[in-house]
């Protein structure tokens, strides 16, 4: 019996890896665990199905026996919790790296999603270019604390943990935004070049591929 998760049918961003059961995708490659995927659409999200598992009528979830999960972010530090190499034996660095998982879905996404939700959902783009100079201000100032805090280390706190397969996951969706300084563009591509990043990533993208074979508009 291997976990389910699920993941969108049809992601809107063609398969970059921006959704996020992207992070569950990589947990899971990083401690080897096999797992399942079924496809959602939009619909069927808000459905009574999926909404037994989702409250929120979202994906990801994560099934495995009797266990049901919603919460990327939980999702991940269960997958941890139950498996070795992504958080460390000690104690107080087991603490730390999952304060860093708190700190990216707590302190360092919130504003880079006030950036990408407009993008997202179309709404309100002239209101938005007037925000934009604030929002990007706030972004830069958070990332800018986050590149002194990580310095010249290439993961947050000693070894690669949970904490920066969060927080890679959340800088990831400032990729070629020029939002990043060079030491965390450097940190978002040592994350992205490790081999169960590229296994996730493939993985979803296949995903996208299939359903838009046979649409050329979506190629
Ligand atoms: N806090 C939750 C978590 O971390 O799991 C948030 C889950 C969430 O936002 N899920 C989104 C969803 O299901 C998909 S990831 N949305 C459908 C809905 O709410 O009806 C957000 C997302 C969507 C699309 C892109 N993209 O195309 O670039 C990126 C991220």
């Amino acid at each position: 019996m291997i976990p389910t998760i699920t993941v969108f049918e049809r992601s809107p961003d063609r398969g970059m890896g921006q959704a996020r059961d992207m992070r569950v995708r990589w947990a899971l490659e990083e401690v080897g665990q096999a797992y399942d995927v079924r496809l959602v659409s939009f619909s069927a999200m808000k459905q009574p199905a999926h909404l037994a598992l989702h409250p929120f009528g979202q994906i990801p979830t994560y099934e495995d026996g009797d266990l049901a999960l919603f919460e990327s972010g939980a999702i991940v530090f269960h997958i941890a919790q139950h498996h070795a190499g992504l958080l460390p034996d000690d104690a107080n660095a087991r603490a730390r790296a999952i304060t860093w998982m708190f700190a990216a879905l707590n302190t360092v996404e919130p504003p880079i999603l006030e950036r990408v939700s407009p993008m997202l959902l179309q709404y309100d783009k002239t209101n938005y270019e007037q925000r934009r100079p604030i929002v990007e201000k706030r972004i830069r100032d958070r990332v800018g604390q986050l590149s002194d805090r990580l310095g010249d280390a290439d993961w947050l706190d000693g070894a690669f943990s949970a904490g920066d397969l969060v927080m890679v996951g959340v800088l990831r969706r400032l990729n070629g935004s020029g939002l990043l300084d060079p030491n965390l563009a450097a940190y978002v591509a040592r994350g992205e070049a490790r081999p169960a990043f590229k296994r996730a990533y493939e993985a979803q993208l296949a995903v996208f591929t299939a359903a838009s074979a046979g649409y050329p508009h979506l190629q």
